[in-house]
């Protein structure tokens, strides 16, 4: 496939440890997937779906003890502690390389290892990257041809160079117990083993995009970052572009793919999505800050989605999607989640492979489970998503899961303050990562399990970037997740976030007003548009409730936040300590 020298020494050098019984390239034809597809329904390791009713569709069950990240046994080997800083786990590369050279030592033989030469971005982007996979999985091979660029034209495009990220992941023995994922930024190396989890083996996903991606754009003058992006289209056809940066689990994809509410979609109002998860940012040649989506596809949470919550991501999977986890129908062959509809099938078989009664009360679905489906499948994807310049960004916003203190919005003052904002990011933990769900932790900018490199020196670049971009995006906060005395949620969000979107870019224009508090600015309750909200329990009382800003509640996440920035240490800049000062003050 190819004559490049640094690609076929690294292969050799790799198939020597490995020892694999064969190895094929992937090239990215639809004969050679197809032929991929049916060997894995032979083994098992996926079962095709009812081809009438979901042509192209297939359901894979991971190891019940390999359902998500693993932030614990991730780690970021640079060559001193100092530049993975005190937030990644760390180890000194010579210590990982030893250990993993061990665990690698002949795992595939009996096996076939894979080769997939992939690119994040269009391959014609200036934005595009391109890494190597070597796995021994099918389930892998068939999702990275979802989710990345693959074959041929990769190989094409990298020439005779040695600049690509080198990806290494073995299934092993599913042992948790030596489950390592691993980069090596200096190396441009990423190690995975032990797992068969999508965001453990997709390396091109937060181990490439994220988390040496956020090392390069830091040497290079970018940014890689944890966002969706989306295009609100006026009804006059203009087009606006804003980013936002939620943890996992916490409504990137819902938000990317939103219907307008009836009120708007009347009027001409449009949503499109360029991407769900991860968007790489550059200062264009206009001096404002151009976003390209680096995936080829959506690895989205299936429970939850349905019809009224998220039509377009529904129908993105109707066709060529792999589902992972989710409930097995064998009534008709198909597959149900939690939240998809209210009738749970009665002949089934759980994530776990057992025959789910569903009436006992038992989850039939794993709250990770998820689907792999094509961008260009999404009734709602962008006319820009392909193209290589990216789109031009009006407004970046944060958020998280936050039951009390955020209010539904606010606007930073400056480009520093916003950084500040990122930088105080909350969020409830989420099923998305291995651990406790629900739990409040620090989460600046969504990226603390992403981040490839000092923690403190990734918020310096935030505050350097913001000297180098002439005509920066408005920096915003939003939290859809303030709950009320019963614990339920009060604003009603999906589709009806268009509400508070257009209040940001209303902002941007300069269309709009807001009142100045300690937090930022907020917004004047009436310029948030609630008509017909009636039955959704919001009324104008209500959107002032959820504006509010309790001065306690902000104090104790002052605190939280000093607490952090200890944790980062002295690496944390001086700009976002004098903002927590300022902020500090605003509240006394
Ligand atoms: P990752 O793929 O893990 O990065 O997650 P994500 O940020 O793309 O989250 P996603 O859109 O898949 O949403 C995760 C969960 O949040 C789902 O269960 C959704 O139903 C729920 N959710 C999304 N948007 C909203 C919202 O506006 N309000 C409420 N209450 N829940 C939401
Ligand atoms: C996330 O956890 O933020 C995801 C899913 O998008 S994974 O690919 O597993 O990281
Ligand atoms: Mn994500």
């Amino acid at each position: 496939m190819t004559q490049n020298k640094a690609v076929l020494s690294w292969l050799d050098e790799q198939i020597k440890l490995f020892n694999p019984d064969k190895v094929v390239w992937i090239d990215g034809s639809n004969e050679q997937r197809d032929a991929l597809r049916e060997e894995a329904c032979s083994t098992g390791e996926i079962i095709k779906l009812n081809q009438e009713k979901l042509p192209g569709c297939y359901l894979h069950r991971t190891a019940k003890n390999d359902v998500a990240r693993v932030e614990n046994r991730t780690f970021i080997c640079t060559e001193t502690q100092e530049e993975a800083g005190n937030i990644n786990n760390w180890c000194d590369p010579k210590e990982m390389h030893e250990k993993l050279n061990n665990l690698y030592k002949d795992c595939m033989v009996g096996r076939t290892m894979y080769v997939i030469p992939y690119s994040m971005c269009n391959v014609d982007s200036p934005f595009a990257k391109i890494g190597i996979e070597l796995t021994d999985s099918i389930y892998v091979v068939l999702n990275m041809l979802i989710m990345t660029r693959v074959g041929k034209k990769v190989i094409d495009a990298l020439g005779d160079s040695a600049d690509f990220v080198k990806g290494l992941h073995a299934r092993k023995d599913i042992d948790e117990e030596n489950r390592y994922i691993v980069h090596f930024p200096q190396e441009n190396l990423i190690c995975s083993v032990n797992s068969g989890y999508g965001g453990n083996v997709l390396l091109g996903k937060k181990c490439f995009a994220l988390r040496i991606a956020s090392y390069l754009a830091h040497k290079e003058g970018w940014f890689a970052e944890h966002m969706l992006i989306l295009g609100i289209e006026y009804p006059n056809g203009e087009i606006h572009y804003i980013c936002a940066a939620f943890p996992s689990a916490c409504g990137k994809t819902n938000l990317a793919m939103l219907i307008p509410p009836e009120i708007y979609a009347k009027q001409g109002y449009k949503v499109w999505c360029v991407g769900d998860d991860i968007a790489w940012l550059r200062v264009g040649p206009d001096g404002r800050l151009w976003a390209v989506n680096p995936e080829n596809g959506f690895f989205g949470v299936a429970p939850g989605t349905n019809l009224k919550s998220n039509p377009n991501a529904l129908h993105t999977t109707e066709r060529e999607t792999i589902f992972t986890n989710v409930v097995h129908n064998l009534e008709n062959n198909t597959i149900w989640w939690e939240g998809l509809d209210k009738n749970p099938p009665t002949n089934a078989i759980d994530w776990l492979g057992n025959k789910w009664d569903c009436t006992d009360g038992s989850k039939g679905a794993h709250p990770n489970s998820r689907f792999t489906a094509m961008a260009v499948n999404c009734p709602c994807i962008s006319k820009e998503f392909d193209n290589p310049a990216g789109v031009p960004i009006d407004a970046i916003v944060f958020g998280g899961r936050r039951a009390k203190t955020a209010p539904l919005v606010y606007q930073s003052f400056d480009w520093n303050h916003g950084v500040y904002v990122g930088s105080a990011m909350a969020s409830e933990t989420t099923a998305a990562a291995a651990g406790a769900v629900g739990v409040v932790r620090r989460d600046p900018m969504a990226m603390l399990p992403f981040v490839g490199y000092n923690m403190g020196d990734y918020w310096a670049h935030w505050i350097e970037m913001g000297k180098k971009i002439p005509n920066p995006p408005k920096i915003f906060n939003v939290n859809w997740f303030r709950t009320n005395n019963e614990g339920k949620f009060v604003w009603p969000g999906f589709g009806d976030n268009l509400r508070v979107l257009l209040w940001i870019l209303g902002r941007v224009a300069g269309t709009v007003d807001a009142v100045e508090s300690p937090i930022g600015f907020l917004p004047k309750a009436e310029d948030i548009n609630i008509e017909g909200l009636e039955n959704d329990g919001i009324t104008l009382e209500v959107l002032k409730d959820l504006l509010s800003v309790d001065k306690d509640l902000w104090k104790e996440d002052a605190d939280g936040v000093e607490e952090f920035y200890n944790k980062v240490g002295d690496h944390t800049p001086a700009e976002l300590r004098s903002q927590l000062a300022a902020f500090r003050a605003r509240l006394n």
